[in-house]
């Protein structure tokens, strides 16, 4: 109930729990460095070097508060002590929840010279609280297994594991966190200390990028709040703002990101005017200045209000004026300070004003011509008969002749195909105007019916799965994705929301006598040749969909009861728009860099 569910990020937000709690000490300025490791049978330890947790005996429970706080939801919060200014208070459960969650749980504390220990089986103690050894250090260590009765896979995923371990990294100055993975041989130790904080977090996100300044950086305790605000524009066409308060990811902005937009476009607005880019009457507006902006916002508040159905928003209403203030202040300062940065950042939001000008015409123009409307769907749709939308699908397909194969194969009733030809404009690199200029993406969005950015309305959806199907080569790839870098930037709520599939088409074919099997990977046909020897098997590699006629289309990739399609989700907004910049962006370098590294990774690739 208080880990939100049972699937992966239920499991992983077991680890995060734990890591809240010694965060928690960090943030109260006791510990300055935590430990995390995934051992082989995915059990995880967690050790940091703050107070440790004391194991004197609460005279109200007549236990030792060791138990109490393994054993006792938000028994934390009863020894809360002045020196805590700020704990997260949202995630901060208690480690009590991942005990009760865990098959087993250990935990030593290191504390008063003395090392103290309890175990514990699907949260209830196997042990009294003892006494170990003794120690010259403190600190907490917890080492716990998953209940595999309430996880159903308990397989975790280092990489989601050290991308929050970053984040926490980035958010608390020079912090030193440790992740290892035991289930690795090489390159299994992840260190992560910054000691600029969300200014390094800045320079992290715009890596890929093309950047027009240093970044811009903040940080003032105002009314008993503390404001931090990292800026810096790079020359793309997205925004990324991401604000924290306490650490927590307020998914939803709130005060805090209201406050530092007010402030921006009053003193961008004010050297527009100033600088005369802007005639009388003229305003640059907020998407306008916010054009190419990356900014890390973290505030930290006694009293956080999280508010709205995920509880990803802050409600503070005296955050919005303070961090306007602060926001203001400050960059009112460096642009007398910094010249030429002004420069490049107002003649940057000016341009962006025009382009959107010209993207408004280009929008207005593909309205009036009905270009989006139902009536004008793409000629070359084939759509299906259903208007259940709950049941209907479209595949997206390459090229015009698996889409001719598609168009026999599907099942007309709940299926439609649009072929696309060639590839798609890469929308990483052009603004809306251009973008609206693009046959093949113009069909999409009719197709699919949304709409796009702001105007995107997801009741209009027509399909209630939109599947991508390219060739298993480098070209479908590549395909794909762009076709995922337009649905990311364009359609973003389809991804949220798990519309977005990939169909995958079998890689082989292998005929033995009479049966004919197919194959999706190269372990699963390996396995299966070791077991058949290699005789009188005929084995066929399947490149392109074209080379599979309608029946074997349907039969592997399009039959809804065996074929196999699988969900994009964005895991982690951070590192999703990292890699579509990396893959799509313009630097050259990074990309080859990335290819590089991840080519042994990359199973289906095929040259
Ligand atoms: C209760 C009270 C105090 C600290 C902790 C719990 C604590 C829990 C965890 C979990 C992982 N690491 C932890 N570190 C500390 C406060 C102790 C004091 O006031 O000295």
């Amino acid at each position: 109930m208080y880990i939100g569910n049972t699937d992966v990020a239920g499991l992983h937000h077991l680890v995060n729990e734990v890591v809240d709690n010694c965060i928690d000490e960090a943030l109260a300025g006791f510990c300055n460095r935590i430990e995390v490791t995934v051992h082989k049978d995915n059990s995880v330890t967690v050790l940091d070097n703050g107070r440790g947790i004391p194991a004197d005996i609460m005279p109200k429970f007549n236990k030792s508060a060791l138990e109490i706080v393994m054993t006792v939801l938000h028994a934390g919060g009863k020894f809360e002590n002045k020196a805590y200014t700020v704990s997260g208070g949202l995630h901060g459960v208690g480690v009590s929840v991942v005990n009760a969650l865990s098959k087993f749980l250990d935990v030593e504390s290191y504390r008063n010279g003395k090392i103290y220990g309890q175990k514990y089986e699907r949260g209830v103690p196997v042990s009294e609280v003892m006494t170990l050894g003794e120690t010259n250090n403190t600190g907490t260590k917890v080492h716990f297994v998953p209940d595999t009765e309430i996880f159903k896979d308990i397989n975790f995923n280092f990489a989601t594991i050290t991308s929050r371990l970053r984040e926490s990294a980035f958010l608390n100055k020079g912090l030193k966190i440790i992740a290892v993975d035991e289930r690795i041989e090489t390159d299994n130790i992840k260190e992560f200390c910054y000691e600029g904080g969300i200014k390094d977090f800045v320079k992290y996100l715009n890596e890929n990028k093309k950047v027009l300044h240093n970044v811009i950086y903040a940080e003032k305790f105002k009314d008993e709040i503390v404001v931090e605000v990292a800026l810096q524009y790079n020359d793309g066409y997205s925004e990324n703002i991401i604000s924290f308060a306490n650490n927590i990811h307020t998914v939803d902005g709130g005060s805090h990101e209201a406050g530092f937009k007010t402030a921006l476009n009053r003193v961008i607005n004010k050297y527009a005017k100033e600088t005369k880019l802007l005639k009388e009457g003229e305003n640059l507006d907020g998407e306008d200045i916010r054009e190419g902006l990356t900014v890390v916002i973290s505030i930290k508040i006694k009293n956080p209000e999280f508010e709205g159905q995920t509880k990803t928003r802050l409600g503070n209403t005296n955050v919005r004026g303070i961090t306007d203030k602060v926001v203001y202040d400050y960059i009112e300062d460096y642009f007398e300070k910094h010249p030429n940065d002004t420069k490049i950042i107002v003649t940057k939001a000016a341009n962006a004003m025009k382009a959107r000008d010209a993207a408004r015409k280009a929008r207005e123009l593909v309205r009036r011509k009905g270009i989006f409307d139902r009536a004008s769907l793409p000629g070359k749709l084939a759509d299906c008969a259903s208007n259940d939308v709950e049941k209907c699908e479209v595949y997206i397909v390459e090229g015009d002749s698996a889409g001719g194969s598609a168009k026999l194969a599907r099942n007309k009733e709940f299926q439609a195909i649009l072929p696309l030809k060639g590839k798609i404009l890469n929308v990483e690199k052009a603004r809306l105007d251009k973008i609206l200029e693009n046959n093949e993406i113009v069909a999409m969005i009719t197709a699919i019916g949304t709409g796009i950015s702001e105007d995107f309305n997801i009741s209009k959806l027509r399909y209630n799965k939109i599947i991508s199907m390219t060739d298993a080569d480098v070209d479908g790839s590549h395909i794909r994705t762009l076709m995922l870098t337009f649905f990311y930037r364009y359609m973003k709520p389809l991804v949220e929301q798990g519309h977005i599939f990939i169909a995958l088409p079998p890689l082989y074919r292998v005929k033995k006598g009479k049966t004919e099997q197919y194959f999706y990977d190269d372990a699963e046909l390996k396995k299966f040749l070791d077991e058949n020897g290699n005789v009188g098997i005929t084995l066929q590699r399947y490149k392109g969909l074209g080379e599979m006629n309608p029946e074997q289309l349907w039969s592997t990739t399009m039959n809804m009861n065996n074929r196999k399609i699988v969900k994009v989700t964005i895991g982690d907004a951070v590192e999703a728009d990292r890699i579509f910049t990396l893959l799509m962006g313009e630097e050259v370098e990074p990309r080859r860099d990335f290819i590089q590294k991840h080519a042994l990774e990359v199973v289906n690739l095929d040259i």
